[in-house]
């Protein structure tokens, strides 16, 4: 067949190099750069028989999130805006690592094991990140594209091209498929939403934000455009002098739990950090005794829950809503979302993918990594509900106060991934509509000081884990070991997991003080060698 002819050809332009090995992880394929550009183009032939199976645009997107610069990444968007099934990932895998004589073959046991239709058309949206190797690793994604039609989207935020690809399988439902369908939604949804929060001075309208010198830093002005003087942002590391995620952006504030460069604040004052490609968000701000505090996924999570808790309460409107976390939540963060607040907690493999799916199975579903990737998910039924009562005229006021809060939230909402912009947005606008300074939301409640640290092993895949994480069960005996240090300190909580993005084993411990939290995570990791 023709296509196959051009596969060949085009292959012989992105070769692979002989015996690399690369695994479709946690976060699509990620690694350094230069080993990336026939993964790139297979993916762009894998996205291309995604689209003609479904029947629908799938996206594709060029970003190594908050790697450092050198490294890039490609992930695949299914269409609804998820990431893709993991029998996908699974064929991702494949096919990156047939070796180049063995790639047509590869790629026809995918087609036939999945019953492609191959004259079936096909769509696919490709986005990248500010990276300098992104612009000629898109190019390699397209021409695995090839012939088909696909839309290169160029410059995007993971988040935003998640968006497109769900409003264009939706035929527009969830909105337009374009910039500024993105930045037009959201940007009147938060207005219309802060048209609620009485007496916010420009000094509470006033935020930082560290763009870790990456794609956020750029799309963040075009939505301030949007944002008719409601939100007045000072952007940082706007990727004008520094590197890309050096010393700066989410990961970076959450791990070392200090300050971006770049950051000049004054005591009390709010700041954000984005991560490299905009998918994650965390909090700061320094007191009057100059400590650093920081607001992450876990806090978000709470403050918006509360919020939406509140309103439910208020409308009179039986939903059920769940916070979705991974093992890395501080463990203040669920016992005051259990005991406190009394909503269900569920804990989910590291990884958005899973705490999504989780999230689906109630009607509200707010979900968050602790390094500040999450959002929100609306059961239709819920949605239609809120809708209903929006409209309800026999109602109390109270009642449809709250309810026509609910309504004009949902939209605020990236509800197909985790969205540093959209996340912003409406923390901003709960802040504002609740008359909450950033230390009156760190005191909801305190976190248990903790302590993250990486190590190197051989080989980081001996290490097999249960219980969503929290539990080692190979190695044997590492996991009574751990268990042994964590009874030597007051409050505490330890579990290893290889990454699976990185090839080091991650740490985690917390406990009463920083100082034992510090000690327990250096004798896990000595456990692990
Ligand atoms: P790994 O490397 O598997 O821990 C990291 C993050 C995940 C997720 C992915 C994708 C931590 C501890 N892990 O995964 O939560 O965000 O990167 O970017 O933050
Ligand atoms: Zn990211």
């Amino acid at each position: 067949m023709v296509q196959f002819q051009e596969v060949t050809k085009q292959s012989a332009l992105h070769p692979k190099p002989a015996g690399l090995v690369l695994q479709y992880g946690t976060a699509g394929f990620r690694t350094n750069a230069k080993l990336l550009d026939h993964i790139m183009f297979r993916m762009g032939l894998l996205a291309t028989l995604r689209s003609k199976k479904t029947k629908a645009t799938i996206g594709v997107m060029v970003t190594a999130s908050h790697n450092p610069e050198e490294d890039n990444g490609v992930k695949l968007v299914d269409p609804m805006g998820e990431m893709v099934t993991p029998t996908w990932e699974v064929y991702a895998t494949q096919l990156a690592n047939a070796e180049q004589d063995d790639l047509l073959a590869s790629l026809k046991d995918i087609i036939e094991k999945e019953s492609i239709n191959m004259s079936q058309e096909a769509n696919v949206f490709v986005g990248k990140d500010t990276r300098s190797s992104s612009v000629s690793l898109s190019k390699a994604v397209l021409d695995g594209v090839s012939a088909l039609a696909g839309h290169n989207y160029g410059l995007v935020t993971t988040p935003q091209l998640h968006y497109m690809v769900c409003c264009q399988n939706t035929q527009g439902e969830y909105g337009e498929a374009t910039m500024k369908g993105y930045y037009t939604k959201l940007s009147q949804a938060f207005i219309q939403l802060t048209k609620n929060a009485s007496n916010c001075t420009d000094d509470q309208k006033h935020l930082s934000v560290d763009g870790a010198n990456g794609i956020g830093a750029l799309k963040v002005r075009e939505m301030e455009s949007h944002l008719k003087k409601e939100l007045h942002i000072s952007l940082f590391n706007d990727g004008s002098t520094g590197k890309l995620n050096h010393q700066c952006g989410a990961d970076f504030v959450k791990v070392q739990q200090k300050p971006p460069t770049g950051a000049t604040m004054n005591s009390g004052e709010r700041c954000c950090s984005f991560d490299g490609d905009a998918d994650r968000i965390v909090y700061y701000y320094t007191d009057s005794e100059g400590r650093f505090h920081l607001l992450d996924g876990d806090k978000v999570a709470t403050l918006i829950s509360t919020f939406l808790k509140e309103l439910l309460t208020q409308a009179g409107l039986d939903l059920e809503m769940a916070v979705v976390q991974t093992a890395y939540a501080n463990g203040s963060s669920t016992n005051y979302l259990e005991d406190t607040m009394k909503v269900t907690v569920r804990c989910t493999k590291t990884g958005v993918k899973h705490l999504h799916h989780a999230a689906q199975e109630f009607d509200i579903g707010v979900y968050f990594e602790a390094n500040g990737h999450g959002t929100v998910l609306f059961s239709k039924a819920a949605e239609e509900k809120i809708q209903r009562l929006a409209e309800d005229s026999s109602v109390a006021n109270e009642r449809k106060r709250a309810a026509l809060l609910l309504r004009s939230t949902i939209p605020v909402i990236n509800q197909t991934v985790g969205d540093a912009i959209s996340d912003m947005l409406l923390i901003e606008a709960i802040l504002a509509i609740k008359g909450m300074t950033i230390q009156q939301w760190d005191a909801i409640y305190s976190d248990l000081p903790n302590r993250q640290l990486k190590v190197k092993v051989a080989d980081r895949r001996v290490i097999d884990t249960a219980d969503a994480e929290r539990r080692a069960v190979s190695p044997k005996g590492l996991q009574e070991a751990i268990d042994s240090l964590v009874r030597k300190y007051r409050e505490a909580r330890s579990f290893v997991r290889p990454s699976g993005t990185e090839d080091v084993v991650r740490v985690y411990a917390e406990a009463e003080t920083q100082e034992s939290a510090d000690s327990l995570a250096h004798e896990v990791s000595l456990a692990v060698y």
